[in-house]
């Protein structure tokens, strides 16, 4: 059986929010598109949701830290992120204009610690409901979209493809956040070494 795993559509993600992506309203009719798909199948659609309470410690001003450089949370390596998807506010909300999705999973819920993947957090101590979610509809293969490409895209393909899914980029449905201008170029080529398949929304449809 096969899933769509639509990553982090939130205001805070698409232009006016406080992590705006470039573009990024360039995928919502794309990923609409695919979940109208996936709807007309009967398969699994699952959304994530960045969703950090207010004091969480990847925000720069709770890290005495700089927007956009990195330095160590929990003994990882952390980029410091401007306040963002905050639980319950406008910013966490889905854009406006993407379609309704009745699976959701929060991430990012821990103050202490980051999490880029739908999976896991980035230290892999704890993990969400995804993966219960998707045995429990005995998925074997994901189609992945979203936001952003370099970070929660690439880190919930990574770990669907350690995980064991055959996994499906659908490269049109993606934007990144680009801090250094190749990464989201760097971001498709590794999840493609590391055995995911790259295609576009019309391969599909
Ligand atoms: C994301 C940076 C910080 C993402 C989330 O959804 O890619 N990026 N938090
Ligand atoms: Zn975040």
């Amino acid at each position: 059986m096969k899933a769509l795993i639509v990553v982090d559509i939130q205001n805070d993600f698409c232009e006016g929010g406080s992590l705006a992506v470039e573009n990024a309203h360039k995928i919502i009719p794309v990923a609409n598109k695919v979940i109208d798909f996936f709807n007309k199948n009967h398969s699994l659609v699952v959304a994530t949701k960045d969703w950090h309470p207010a004091n969480h410690k990847s925000f720069a001003k709770n890290s005495s830290g700089t927007i956009g450089e990195v330095g160590i949370l929990n003994n990882l390596p952390q980029v410091w992120w401007p306040e963002h998807c905050i639980e319950n506010t406008y910013g966490s909300n889905f854009h406006p204009d993407l379609k309704k999705i009745e699976n959701i999973i929060y991430k990012g819920t821990d103050s202490e610690i980051d999490s880029y993947s739908g999976f896991f957090d980035n230290g892999k101590l704890k993990n969400t409901e995804l993966l219960t979610l998707l045995k429990n509809n005995h998925i074997s293969e994901v189609f992945i979209l979203g936001l952003a490409t370099d970070y929660c895209v690439k880190h919930t393909v990574l770990d669907a493809l350690e995980l064991g899914f055959k996994v499906n980029v659908i490269e049109d449905g993606c934007k990144g956040v680009n801090l250094l201008p190749n990464d989201s170029e760097n971001a498709i080529r590794e999840m493609k070494e590391k055995g995911a398949n790259i295609i576009k929304s019309d391969d599909l449809i």
